[in-house]
């Protein structure tokens, strides 16, 4: 009787973590808004970071500042901001495009702007 029992309880047990699991895969995340503050010493994030991860849809800010003068790149999005010393240069837009994008740092050599290093990443993940 008691096994009968146990039987039944592990197939309700299986059946609730069905609907849970289905449940979380049709829930879309709201929308949010998401601001980062990057720090660009010596042509590396400070503290450094790899990836940020943010949803499609989500509003996107970057506020960057740097001890040098350059170009704050996001490859794919193609958007870019020139950051000086002293000030801090805003980036924002809307995640709406998905995949994993280059945030680069191009220095600003003689007045041109050069190749420079990856500094991290961007994760926009499907809503
Ligand atoms: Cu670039």
């Amino acid at each position: 009787m008691s096994k009968i029992l146990n039987h039944r309880g592990l197939l309700l047990l299986a059946g609730l973590l069905l609907i849970a699991v289905a449940a979380s895969a049709c829930g879309k995340s709201e929308p949010t808004s998401l601001t980062f503050d990057l720090t660009i010493v010596h042509q590396k994030l400070t503290p450094s970071r790899d990836l940020f991860v943010v949803k499609q849809g989500d509003q996107v800010t970057f506020k960057a500042q740097g001890d040098e003068v350059g170009l704050l790149h996001l490859h794919g999005y193609d958007l870019e901001v020139k950051v000086t010393p002293g000030e801090t240069a805003q980036l924002a837009f809307k995640a709406d495009a998905t995949g994993r994008f280059e945030i680069a740092w191009h220095p600003y050599v003689n007045a041109e702007e050069t190749e420079g290093p990856t500094l991290s990443y961007l994760e926009v993940q499907p809503n």
